[in-house]
């Protein structure tokens, strides 16, 4: 292995050895403490160490690292203390997710280190947004995020790499090509011979180089980290290099020739720089041997401060805390008594406006949301008001842009993402329920992103432009999500998600866009999340809605004379206002819930479980519900109508009544 110092004084290379010392000497003791059964699973990056520690140590301190499963050496190269880090292998409270994730499985802002998700590759996406953030607030930093050859496969690194591509984000993506993704070997992944050579395909820059040379992977990211500051732009690293042991450790390398094993030992990037060290005349054995005892002892002692701790107590009302990043809700009222008539549509845009001069740190995304103005146009005119860095087209890239939304609330921007339909939302799915939701419970990061979503039938569009799928999101913790039905809470509860630092669905129905009018207030104000409202009031049933429900189940309890219900408009669905349920169960005894998505585990079928748990007493009647059919949604409006509940809205009443 040919190492050339260039310019770098013995100090740099001595830091780096000891850069890649610990990493090594920590999985030693790692392997050692498997077979002893004392830690229980391990991704070894053994023969990997000097891209981790090369790429760390060439970056400034407060550039953000988004790694993957086998860089340790990042870790260890930011300096976080392994007695930390050792307590979140083991599950402990001293770890950085009290206990809740493991492994490489967490963030630290501190260290400016944002660790993945099982999922691979939708950190490519997150790193996105960091790079975004920096840019737009003119930091001149760069932000680099690591990949394995087999998670290049996934959408999400195209998406990313897209994304940086056509917005000139300073992003290195790095690619650690060690020849095989769990069993799979390179060719039965991917065709390519480099992956500097994908670089073409996305009009950006793309290098290859010896991933188990730490001088060259120190050079090359150093120069291309000073020139990225300076001329923003995404370039794509190849590193090669190999994956010596197993894709864990219980997996073992049986599939592995013992050729491509012998042959790579000769690569080690330790054994080569050390002894490229020794021959230079920098460090001597003497030098190498009390190097490895100091790190050693520093090893041991954090190891036993590490297994002093017992898991943690479990604390049921901190674990549900903790779901949500605090906030706390103060109702903004109007101003002045100003109003004016606005269509829903209207006030969903004027809610967003308002918003922005309010927040200067928010974002607009979504496809074709700036001088077009968003298929709905909500957002025309918007982009000569607050400029194309605020209101930004996006490429149809629904998952990266997302997590993008993550990205840019590590570092304290708020993010609105328009779905251009809800039915959208489904590339975007792994991004909203796995890392928006899940981030501040595992590791305290909240991600402060409202995604819009155009939502429901009744325009005969379809299968795929129409769907209600609020249900998929409302088993997810983590999430809160509203559904406004009328100009008033459009506006409020638009400008509320938009407060919250929480990750919301914003759900608006297609059809009341332009179909329904209300006098509501010229200034910004926000209505309560988690608060329903009466919209009607009636001793004979109650019915519990929203969206679109509210307004079928007034015009049909409208028509139908002598009978008066309690008409409940949710408005927040998750978390959905218990007391208002339970207050109208009590006053008239015989409860209706009616909703737009399908009927099995809908919306309804949770508020039902529920009623028949907690006011069994207070009902004279089963609870019931009326929803769609459990079918796709039909084009043809006939069938269409016949799809939607309304039309079976009036006989439900009727027996509900008769019980
Ligand atoms: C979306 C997804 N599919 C499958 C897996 C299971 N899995 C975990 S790591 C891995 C292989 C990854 O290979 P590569 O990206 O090359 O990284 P390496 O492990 O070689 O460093 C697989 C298939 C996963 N974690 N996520």
């Amino acid at each position: 292995m040919d190492f050339d110092r260039k310019q770098y004084t013995d100090d740099i290379l001595k830091e780096l050895y000891e850069g890649l010392l610990r990493p090594r000497l920590i999985e030693e003791k790692m392997l050692i403490l498997l077979r002893q059964n004392r830690i229980s699973k391990w991704f070894s990056g053994i023969g990997q160490e000097a891209i981790s520690v090369g790429v760390t140590l060439a970056l400034e301190e407060d550039e953000y690292i988004l790694p993957m499963h086998r860089n340790l050496g990042v870790f260890t190269s930011r300096k976080m203390p392994f007695e930390r880090l050792f307590a979140q292998w083991q599950g402990t409270p001293m770890g950085y997710t009290k206990g809740r994730d493991r492994s490489f499985h967490f963030g630290s802002n501190e260290h400016h280190i944002i660790g993945m998700i099982s999922h691979l590759g939708p950190q490519n996406g997150v790193a996105d947004g960091i790079a975004l953030a920096c840019k737009l607030r003119k930091e001149k930093k760069v932000t680099v995020v690591f990949n394995g050859d087999g998670g290049t496969s996934e959408g999400d690194f195209h998406e990313a790499v897209n994304v940086a591509a056509v917005w000139d984000l300073p992003v290195i993506f790095i690619v650690e090509n060690n020849g095989y993704g769990l069993s799979t070997p390179s060719n039965e992944q991917f065709r390519c011979k480099s992956f500097a050579d994908k670089g073409i395909g996305y009009g950006i820059e793309g290098i290859s180089i010896d991933g188990n040379n730490i001088l060259e992977v120190y050079r090359a990211i150093k120069t291309l980290a000073d020139d990225l500051r300076e001329n923003p732009r995404p370039v794509l690293v190849e590193c090669v290099t190999f994956r010596m042991r197993g894709h864990e450790e219980a997996s073992g390398t049986k599939y592995v020739p013992g050729e491509l094993l012998d042959e790579w030992s000769k690569k080690d990037p330790i054994e080569n720089f050390e002894k490229y060290l020794v021959a230079q005349h920098i460090i001597t054995q003497n030098y190498m041997d009390e190097l490895r005892k100091k790190i050693k002892k520093e090893i041991d002692d954090a190891l036993e401060a590490a297994f002093d701790e017992t898991f943690p107590e479990a604390d049921t009302a901190l674990e549900l805390t903790d779901v949500h990043a605090p906030f706390h809700q103060d109702i903004v009222t109007p101003s002045s008594d100003q109003k004016s008539e606005k269509r829903f549509i209207d006030a969903i845009s004027a809610g967003l406006h308002q918003s922005m001069e309010r927040f200067d740190n928010l974002i607009l995304m979504g496809q074709d949301i700036a001088e077009y103005g968003g298929v709905f146009k909500i957002t025309e005119g918007f982009v000569e008001t607050f400029g194309k860095d605020r209101v930004r087209n996006t490429p149809i890239c629904e998952s990266a842009i997302i997590g993008a939304g993550l990205g840019l609330s590590i570092k304290n921007m708020k993010v609105m993402v328009e779905m251009q339909f809800a039915d959208f939302v489904t590339e975007g799915f792994n991004q909203i329920v796995n890392n928006l939701a899940k981030t501040h419970w595992r590791w305290g990061q909240c991600a402060d992103v409202v995604v819009r979503m155009p939502t429901g039938a009744g325009t005969a569009a379809g299968p795929f432009h129409s769907q209600s799928n609020e249900a998929w999101f409302f088993h997810t913790p983590g999430l809160k999500i509203v559904y406004p039905s009328n100009p008033y809470d459009a506006k409020g509860l638009l400008c509320a998600a938009l407060e919250d630092p929480n990750p919301y669905l914003y759900f608006e129905h297609k059809v009341l866009y332009r179909s329904i009018k209300g006098f509501i207030p010229d200034d910004y104000y926000t209505i309560e999340i988690g608060k329903a409202k009466l919209v009607k009031e009636g001793n004979d049933l109650s019915i519990i809605t929203y969206g679109m429900g509210v307004h079928w189940a007034v015009e049909v309890v409208a028509s139908l004379e002598h009978i008066k219900a309690d008409i409940l408009d949710l408005r927040t669905l998750l978390p959905w206002d218990k007391e208002a349920v339970s207050e109208t169960v009590k006053k008239t005894n015989r409860v209706l819930i009616l909703h737009e998505d399908t009927f099995t585990g809908g919306i309804g079928a949770e508020i039902s479980a529920w009623v028949s748990e907690n006011c069994f007493s207070d009902l004279d009647a089963p609870v019931m519900r009326v929803a769609s059919l459990d079918t796709a949604i039909p084009f043809a409006p006939t069938l269409e109508r016949n799809f939607l509940p309304k039309s079976r809205l009036k006989n439900t009443i009727e027996q509900l009544l008769a019980f």
